[in-house]
Parts: structure tokens; C-alpha cells; sequence
């Protein structure tokens, strides 16, 4: 087959080869130079597209669907500052190792650096932070490119599904007009592409193996701490229970619900109670966001990080081993166990812990955020997606479900995060997502899409930045209202109703619950606004976040 010209022959064949590669989501920002990339993108079958208004919020979907997925999502824009603001989205996906494809349409090398309209030097433009760069040169109708498009395509892929980590990598693909699918667009002729695109042969990634752990692990007092990061949760949880190792399980890490142990915001408050010492942890891939645990590591005298992914993650810089493995093959090379005792006393202190959490919060008669968190065990949903600042916290401190747990940890933004949230829906039924005002304002263009929602979005709205009143600045800093806390005196609901959203405002617990329940999983946007006194949730937090 071929092309009306070279320029939709190589948007073609690009979008094809990440097709067949596996990417099946793409999310498209509207632009001239970049036009060819969106007709392709929208006329493939394989692909579906979501088209945003803004950069930033389209390349959040695109991390949002690829976490939720496990498999690289694509976001596409024009030249100039629109690939920019891709960013916030690439350092977050590589400090999480989220695989996403960056497109970036580029001018021809013929106006590059001579002043031309929209264009700057996309050339390595995300320097260290992308796993890999791929640039195209502008093709002419005279030269057969397939296979080297092609392969140009496969080798940042392979990258972004690459081994030991998955991560952002970036395509910038040149384009000469005409950009749309005619020889003549009514400005410029362009030539009749005459050369066929078909598919190479596959060719496999290798993947590689992690090798063996060698490390000689004794078992007496030995305790996981699962965080984020790739591992089989239903093996790490197996392998602890043989070894007779408590879990203390992190809610991104998922495991919530089985046999963990989840209350150490409070269990550890006053440090490691007695009796509960352990001899050696492993903490299995990011532990945050409760520094209680790095303290717990401390405590240790053998203290062993584990990363499938090969992050060195050490906050404390007291590791005694940083071993970048497969969490379970590590602990499959321990033999023998613990005695029974001992992880029947971390269980026996997280339940009685929990149950006082429980009670107390249940006692209060205003919302809190803890309370919002609690909720969340009382209604069914398919996966949480929480913001960071104090939702990734509080979920973390109440949430005992099991489920699926998404949030942007890596670099710990607010930004985001309605895109984020659209994004692991798209791929999860039954996705509900907890926001801070803040976290949903800075990200509310992210609404500005054309597909369809199946989201339910809980805000707490506590007018500002609830997070800063357990710092320092707090106390210490002039002007902390206007510069720290900055209330954005909105209206959130009529906000999210400008946006198609069903809004209702939830101010007790049982309204709450119910209002959650009957929205998950419903089609549409469905938004819970919970009002919260600042002063009231920082009381309730009787326990200070660090
Ligand atoms: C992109 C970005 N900008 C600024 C910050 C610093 N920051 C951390 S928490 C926070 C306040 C968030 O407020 P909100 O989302 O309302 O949540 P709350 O603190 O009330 O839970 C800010 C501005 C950040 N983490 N990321």
C-alpha cells in the first residue's frame, strides 16, 4: 500500500510498530505538525485514543493506563512548548518505573534554529530522565524508511519494557507538510509515498533474569515490609508465612486484607514495642510514605532492601544490603523458621491497635480524612487511586481492604492526578479516586477529554493544603495561610459540575459510605465532596505526620 505522502507513511508506520508492540492506549493533544501521528493514531484499530486539551494532563492519562496495566501507554503532541509539559509525567514514571512512550512531533531539520514558528530543539529535550531517545528525520517521498522507522520504534520499546526497569522513552519524529492525508493540502505539494510499510519479522525482547540472591539469612525474628514495585504478592506472602515472618504490608503495596500488619502509624509511634524487635528486615521496594517503617528498618540489625526493579532505595542510608532480585527468590533462599510466637505477637499488637484505631474514628462526629480513608473499607471498589500530600497518608494509616492501590509515589507530586486517576480507570472497573482540594485543582484540565468516565472521585476539602499544618511551617513561618496553606476560595462542587460530574457533598460517615457505593462502577463521573475543618482533621491526627 501506499501513502499520500511521506509524512503520513511515517506517522503510519510508527503508530503501527507500537501497536504491534503492545500499546494499545494513546492519548492525543491537538496539533498541526503532530497531525499526522493523531489521524494515524485515531484510524488504527489496534489503538484506542483519548484526546485532551492540555499536554500535561494527556501524558498523566498515559502514566495512569500504563500503571494500572503493566504495559506502555503513548501520548502524542505537536512542537514546541506542547511536549514540555510531558515533564512532570516523565519523572514520575521513571522514579516509579512506569512504561511510557513520549511522541513528540518535530519540525524539519531545514527549520530548526532559524527562528521558524513553534519550534525549539526537541532533540534529547528530557535528557537522563527518559530510558532512551529515537529521533526521525523528516522523510521525503524518494526513500524507502520502513525498517528503520520500525526499528527505531522497537528499540525504544524494548527500553520501555526494559530490563531490570520499565520507564519513560521518547520518539521525536520530524514532519514535513502536508500533515494531513492528501498530496496537496491546499499549501504545499507534497509527493505520492510510493513504498510499501509492511510488518518485520518479530523478534523477541530477551528478557533477563534476576540471578540468585547468595545471601545467608538467618530466620529467627525476621519481618518483610512490602511496599510498591514488582513482585508476586500472593508468593511473598507464602514464602513469609513458611519462614513464620510478620508482613507489614504498605497499602501501595497491595496486600492489605490477607494476614498483614497494618497499623505501624500507630504501633510504632512511641518506636519499636518490646518484644516486637526484629533481628532482620527485607523491605521489598518502596516503603513510604510512613517514615515509621524506615525506623523499623533502623531498628534492625540486619536491614536488607530488596528491588525487582534495581531501584537503591535507602532513605536511611543504613542498609546492610541493597540487593536489586526478585523479593520472593530472596526469601525462598532462607531455610528453616521462626518461632510461632513471633509473628503471633505482631499480629496479636497490630489487632489490638487496629481495633482502637477503628473505634475512635468511628466515635467522632465530624468528617476527618481518616475517616474518608475508613470508608473506603466499607464500600467494594476495583482499584484506589489516591493523591499525594495527606490521601496517600491517611489510606495508608485506615485503609485494611484488600484492592489494588495506585498512586504517584515516585516523585510524590499533587500534580496530575485527575489525569492519573482517568487513566487507571480507563483500565480498571470500579475505580475510585481520593483527592486533596489542592491535587484536584491543579489537575481539573484533566477533565478537558473526549471519552467516557466510569470514575468515582472523593475530595476532601479541607480549603488549602492540609498537610502543611503538621510541619514546621506551621509554626515558623510568616504569612502561612497565603504562602503554605493557599486556600483557593472555589467552589469545588460547582467546578466539578462545570465539568459533567454528578456532585453531592457527603457530611457524615454513613452518607459517605453509601453515596461511595452507589456510585462505583456506575457510568459517568460521579464526585463525593466531603467537607473537612482543617483544625478539627488536625486534632484528629493526634499523631503527627512526619
Ligand atoms: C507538583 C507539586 N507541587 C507542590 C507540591 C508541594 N505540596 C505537597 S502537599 C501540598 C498541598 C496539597 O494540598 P491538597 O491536595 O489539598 O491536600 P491536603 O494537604 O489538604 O491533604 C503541596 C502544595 C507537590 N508535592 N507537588
Amino acid at each position: 500500500m501506499t501513502h499520500p505522502n511521506p509524512s503520513t507513511a511515517l506517522a503510519r508506520v510508527v503508530i503501527d510498530e507500537l501497536a504491534h508492540g503492545g500499546v494499545r492506549f494513546m492519548a492525543i493533544a491537538p496539533g498541526s505538525r503532530s497531525g499526522a501521528l493523531a489521524i494515524a493514531a485515531a484510524a488504527n484499530l489496534e489503538v484506542e485514543t483519548r484526546v485532551f486539551i492540555d499536554e500535561r494532563s494527556a501524558s498523566f492519562w498515559a502514566l495512569g493506563v500504563a500503571r494500572a496495566s503493566g504495559r506502555p501507554a503513548a501520548v502524542i503532541a505537536t512542537s514546541g512548548t506542547a511536549p514540555a509539559n510531558f515533564f512532570p509525567a516523565i519523572v514520575e514514571a521513571d522514579m516509579s518505573c512506569v512504561p511510557l512512550v513520549v511522541i513528540s512531533a518535530d519540525r524539519p531539520a531545514e527549520l530548526r534554529g532559524i527562528g521558524a514558528n513553534q519550534t525549539i530543539d526537541q532533540v534529547e529535550m528530557f535528557g537522563r530522565k527518559v530510558r532512551a531517545y529515537q529521533g526521525i528525520e523528516a522523510p521525503g517521498a524518494e526513500t524507502d524508511g520502513n525498517s528503520s522507522w520500525r526499528k527505531a520504534v522497537r528499540e525504544v520499546l524494548a527500553e520501555a519494557f526494559g530490563r531490570p526497569a520499565p520507564g519513560p522513552v521518547h520518539l521525536n519524529l520530524a514532519f514535513r507538510e502536508p500533515t494531513v492525508p492528501v498530496t496537496y493540502d491546499g499549501r504545499t505539494e507534497g509527493a505520492v509515498y510510493e513504498f510499501d510499510t509492511p510488518r518485520l519479522e518479530p523478534e523477541q525482547i530477551a528478557a533477563s533474569e534476576t540471578g540468585g540472591v547468595g545471601l545467608e539469612i538467618a530466620p529467627e525474628r525476621g519481618l518483610v515490609v512490602a511496599g510498591d514495585g514488582e513482585y508476586d504478592r500472593p508468593a511473598l506472602a507464602e514464602e513469609a508465612r513458611r519462614l513464620g515472618w510478620p508482613v507489614v504490608a504498605t497499602a501501595l503495596s497491595g496486600m492489605r486484607g490477607g494476614e498483614v500488619i497494618s497499623s505501624y502509624r500507630f504501633l510504632l509511634d512511641g518506636g519499636v514495642p518490646e518484644g516486637l524487635s526484629p533481628r532482620t528486615v527485607v523491605a521489598v521496594g518502596a516503603i513510604g510514605p510512613d517514615p515509621r517503617l524506615e525506623d523499623l528498618v533502623a531498628a534492625a540489625p540486619i536491614r536488607i532492601r530488596v528491588d525487582r526493579w534495581g531501584r537503591h532505595i535507602d532513605p536511611g542510608r543504613n542498609a546492610t544490603s541493597v540487593i536489586p532480585a526478585d523479593p520472593v527468590d530472596l526469601l525462598r533462599g532462607v531455610s528453616g523458621s521462626a518461632s510461632r510466637s513471633w509473628v503471633g505477637a505482631w499480629l496479636q499488637a497490630d489487632a489490638e491497635m487496629r481495633a482502637v484505631v477503628v473505634a475512635t474514628i468511628e466515635e467522632r462526629d465530624r468528617m476527618t480524612g481518616g475517616r474518608v480513608a475508613h470508608s473506603l473499607n466499607h464500600v467494594e471498589w476495583g482499584a484506589l487511586v489516591v493523591a499525594s500530600s495527606l490521601p496517600v497518608r491517611e489510606i495508608d494509616a485506615h485503609l485494611t481492604t484488600p484492592g489494588q492501590v495506585f498512586a504517584n509515589r515516585g516523585a510524590s507530586g499533587i500534580d496530575g492526578f485527575v489525569s492519573t486517576a482517568l487513566g487507571v480507570a480507563e483500565v480498571i472497573p470500579g475505580t475510585v479516586a481520593v483527592a486533596g482540594d489542592l491535587a484536584l485543582l491543579h489537575d481539573s484540565n484533566g477533565f478537558l477529554n473526549d471519552g467516557e468516565t466510569d470514575l468515582t472521585l472523593v475530595v476532601v476539602d479541607n480549603a488549602g493544603g492540609g498537610l502543611f499544618d503538621s510541619l514546621p511551617q506551621a509554626v515558623h513561618a510568616p504569612q502561612f495561610e497565603r504562602l503554605f496553606i493557599t486556600p483557593p476560595r472555589r467552589d469545588i462542587a460547582d467546578l466539578l459540575r462545570f465539568h459533567g460530574a454528578r456532585v453531592v457533598l457527603a457530611n457524615g460517615f454513613r452518607e459517605l459510605v453509601d453515596m461511595v457505593a452507589r456510585s462505583v462502577g456506575r457510568k459517568g463521573l460521579d464526585a463525593v465532596v466531603v467537607p473537612v475543618d482543617r483544625g478539627y482533621d488536625l486534632q484528629a491526627r493526634s499523631m503527627t505526620y512526619r
